[in-house]
């Protein structure tokens, strides 16, 4: 098999790439190890960021979005007892926030992709990359319990964390990596949001995050032990917690319904530079992750996905590899900004039980926020997305 650009995995980065591309004429083949229906259901992220909103709708894939997604101006702080919003629309020169699945995402481009003919091979597992330092790398995969190879001019490694792309270059990698003393208990409930806007709570029991999916579905998060067993959160236990938390001096009240899905998410920072060697190039997860406390993650993917599209559309029309040379240290440039201030939301609002001067500054951080118009705005502009940096 042969196209131009091999692209590994069918997640946020694999799928913006490839749409991207096909708009300009590029052609492409996704290889995704997991099934269709598998990828379509997986719950992940749930925050757009402004920028990633108006790309989806400048790429033709935002109709249900529009419809269905829920456009947030502001996200509400609580700690002490106290709820405090902060106006993210009003400090952030007018941009917004879309609560929309990344699943809903990932639906929406798929069926984008395969409307426009487009070739996406489920169950396609990558195995080994060749040649990724000449002009004709290739991709093997198993695919139907047969061994095939693809050939391309391009490989663009977009399998996530756990992918195999990056462990293909990672000797000439270098790796920064700092993991966290606690993790995430998620759950997704067949309940309608008790707040109209994102909670992020900061509690002496611990972080605790409602986000929600839709006017009848609400996400919310615990933060939980790094080696928590889930076994152990029976639905009572993680309501009667999550109550706790949320709690305020002037009363609220969580409601309550049937947990559809229980999970836990370990909290880490990454980074690899450079994101590419040769024409192996990484986009998303494959060369950063974040904590999940700043919506990040699922945005960065699809900012990579742009610049490395911008970058392989000017090879081909010019045959120049300047915007591809240039890949890494654009990327890089926002991703240094969002790791920041992943680390920074996420050190300010969780309980550190074995450093309390980390659980001073992060109520100091929080005091600052509510009292500094400055401070609520940096907060605000990360959070929404920085036009350019
Ligand atoms: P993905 O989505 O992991 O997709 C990678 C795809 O590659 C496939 N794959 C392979 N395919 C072929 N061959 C192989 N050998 C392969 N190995 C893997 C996988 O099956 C998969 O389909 O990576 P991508 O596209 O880079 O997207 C990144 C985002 O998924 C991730 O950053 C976000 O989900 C992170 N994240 C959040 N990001 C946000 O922007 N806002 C949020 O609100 C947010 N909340 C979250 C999150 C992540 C969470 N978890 C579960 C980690 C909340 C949680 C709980
Ligand atoms: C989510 O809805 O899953 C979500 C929202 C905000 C975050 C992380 C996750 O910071």
């Amino acid at each position: 098999m042969r196209t131009q650009v091999a692209v590994v995995g069918a997640g946020p980065a694999g799928l913006v790439l490839s749409q991207l591309l096909a708009a300009h004429g590029i052609e492409s083949v996704v290889l995704e190890h997991r099934s269709r229906a598998y990828v379509e259901a997986r719950v992940r992220a749930g925050v757009l960021e402004q920028a990633s909103v108006d790309l989806l709708r400048e790429m033709r894939v935002g109709q249900r979005m529009d419809r269905e997604g829920l456009v947030h101006h502001g996200i509400e702080l609580r700690f002490e007892g106290q709820a405090h919003r902060v106006p993210l629309t009003d400090l952030a020169g007018g941009r917004s926030i879309m609560v929309y699945g990344q699943q809903e995402v990932v639906k929406d481009l798929i069926a984008a992709r395969l409307a426009a003919g487009g070739t996406l091979l489920f169950e396609a597992q990558a195995t080994t990359f060749l040649k990724t330092n000449s002009e004709h790398p290739a991709v093997r995969f198993v695919h139907n319990g047969t061994e095939e190879e693809l050939e391309a001019d391009f490989i663009a490694g977009c399998d996530g964390f756990h992918g195999v792309s990056r462990g293909a270059i990672e000797r000439t990698l270098t790796v920064y990596d700092k993991q966290y003393p606690y993790a995430w208990l998620g759950i997704l409930a067949a309940v309608a949001p008790s707040n109209e806007e994102l909670i992020y709570v900061r509690h002496e029991r611990g972080f605790a995050l409602h986000s929600m999916r839709s006017p009848s579905v609400t996400r919310l998060y615990l933060q939980v032990a790094p080696d928590e067993n889930v076994a152990e959160w029976s639905d009572d236990r993680i309501w009667s917690e999550l109550q706790a938390r949320l709690q305020t001096n002037a009363g609220f009240v969580l409601d309550s319904g049937p947990v559809l899905e229980k999970g836990i998410t370990t909290m880490r920072s990454y980074v690899v530079e450079p994101m590419h060697r040769g024409r192996l190039f990484l986009v998303g997860d494959a060369a950063h992750i974040v904590p999940p406390t700043g919506a990040k993650g699922m945005n960065l993917a699809i900012a990579d996905a742009r610049v490395l599209a911008d970058g392989l559309t000017a090879f081909y029309a010019s045959g120049s590899s300047d915007k591809l040379d240039a890949y890494s240290a654009t990327c890089l440039r926002r991703v240094w900004r969002a790791e920041h201030f992943s680390w920074w939301m996420t050190t300010m609002l969780h309980r550190h039980p074995d450093d309390p001067f980390m659980d001073r500054l992060g109520i100091s951080n929080l005091r600052y926020i509510v009292s500094s118009e400055a401070a609520a705005r940096s907060l605000a502009e990360n959070y929404v997305g920085l036009a350019s940096i």
